[in-house]
């Protein structure tokens, strides 16, 4: 069984997605981000001393999977799509390569923009935005998507042919630009590709969850 110490508004998201998609039971704790407003009405929090315990940072998610306690979304689930991800995981050594590749690619290339979008546009109210690092996120995040739209025209997925993890990990990073829509007007089949990704019963699933949760 595994354990995910999250919420479905957090980048648990990306875990938990997983574990829908290779439909692995798994076990919510539910765990609130301390700066939210809904944060005083949560039995735990990322500043709980018992999840401190779990994780000196006080991030989420932490995933208890095989005996060991993990952090970093990403890694937990390459880890899981190594160890039981089916064809959702890496066939070889190649594919695991190309799984890695991608999704250190989302992390480094594509999250710090779209996390500044999602911040400015959705976590803060319109006086307390920084209206330059938006601009400047937005303009940033266009040359990983451009890059990734060429990378589209050879397959409609990322690594061998079908859907993977690694879709799943740069589907996450690049749904939080959104807010901003207009950053994939020029990558059409970024866009496509996105869409594809959000049609999926076990996204549908988890968004549908995800929207029950409180936005603050
Ligand atoms: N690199 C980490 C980032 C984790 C992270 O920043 N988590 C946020 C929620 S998505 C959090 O727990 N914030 C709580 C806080 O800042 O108190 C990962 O991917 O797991």
């Amino acid at each position: 069984m595994i354990t995910i110490h999250g919420c479905y508004r957090s980048r648990a998201l990306r875990n938990i997605w997983l574990c829908e998609e290779l439909g692995l039971p798994f076990r919510l704790v539910q765990v609130v981000q301390a700066y939210r407003e809904s944060a005083k009405d949560a039995a735990i929090t990322t500043r709980s001393p018992d999840f401190l315990t779990l994780n000196p940072q006080g991030l989420i998610p932490v995933v208890e999977i095989d005996g060991l306690v993990m952090t970093e979304s990403l890694a937990i689930n390459l880890h899981i799509a190594r160890t039981r991800g089916g064809e959702l995981g890496p066939r070889d050594a190649r594919e695991d390569a190309l799984i890695s590749q991608w999704t250190l690619w989302g992390a480094t290339e594509v999250e710090p923009f779209s996390i500044q979008i999602l911040v400015q546009l959705l976590q803060r109210k319109p006086e307390q935005r920084d209206n330059a690092r938006l601009a400047e996120a937005i303009a940033d995040v266009r040359r990983p998507l451009s890059m990734m739209d060429t990378m589209l025209e050879k397959s409609p997925w990322l690594v061998g042919g079908r859907f993977t993890v690694a879709d799943i990990n740069v589907a996450e990073v690049i749904r939080y630009a959104l807010p901003a829509p207009e950053v994939l007007e020029a990558a059409p089949r970024v866009k496509a590709w996105l869409a594809a990704c959000h049609a999926r019963p076990a996204w549908k699933k988890i968004a549908a969850e995800r929207e029950k949760e409180p936005v603050n």
